[in-house]
């Protein structure tokens, strides 16, 4: 159960107004960057008497593209978040970029520490987070945004399924791996 958010004071991009919606589909138009999957929920026990480990925080994930050159200075990555009851309570700003992507590099944001770099074409980031962000309870919705404007958003339906989650193409939903091709 991933719905205790650690939550730094203040939350982020409720105050510019950016509302979305945790679980109607939506048709999306291609911009910029695309979010393309995610491991909200990593396989296996995530917690054990409210210990994790730090392997185990950077096995919660999200990653995305770029589809055009993008500097990525002032873009932000945002989550939503809950209380029990699975109500939105909020946005919470999770990451800020200072990066330059190419066309077709990805970035894949690891929920604990780590050190920046990278392994192939994806560049690994690190929030430092001390528990997970990603809600499994409630589902999620993940959205990159320059100011005000959303350049992507997506997101996963509540009690997420352990593993990898993938795009589906046209939505702004993220669907269990192998799931994707029957939603069309
Ligand atoms: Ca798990």
């Amino acid at each position: 159960m991933n719905y205790r958010s650690t939550s730094p004071a203040g939350g982020g991009l409720n105050r510019t107004g950016i509302t979305l919606r945790a679980h109607f589909v939506r048709e999306v138009r291609v911009s910029e960057l695309y979010i393309v999957a995610a491991q909200p929920n990593p396989p296996g026990r995530d917690s054990s008497y409210g210990r994790t480990t730090n392997d185990r925080l950077n096995e919660e994930w999200l990653e995305f593209r770029a589809l055009q050159d993008r500097n990525l200075i002032g873009d932000v990555l945002t989550n939503l978040t809950f209380n029990e009851r699975c109500q939105r309570t909020g946005v919470q700003e999770l990451l800020r970029f200072t990066d330059h992507l190419k066309s077709g590099q990805h970035v894949r944001v690891h929920t604990g520490r780590g050190t920046p770099g990278w392994v192939g074409n994806t560049y690994h980031m690190y929030l430092n987070r001390e528990w997970f962000v990603w809600n499994n309870a409630c589902g999620d919705r993940a959205t990159l945004a320059y100011e005000a404007r959303v350049i992507d958003s997506a997101f996963y339906r509540a009690l997420v399924p352990e593993g990898q989650l993938v795009r589906v193409q046209g939505t702004d939903e993220l669907v269990p791996v192998g799931r994707q091709s029957l939603l069309r």
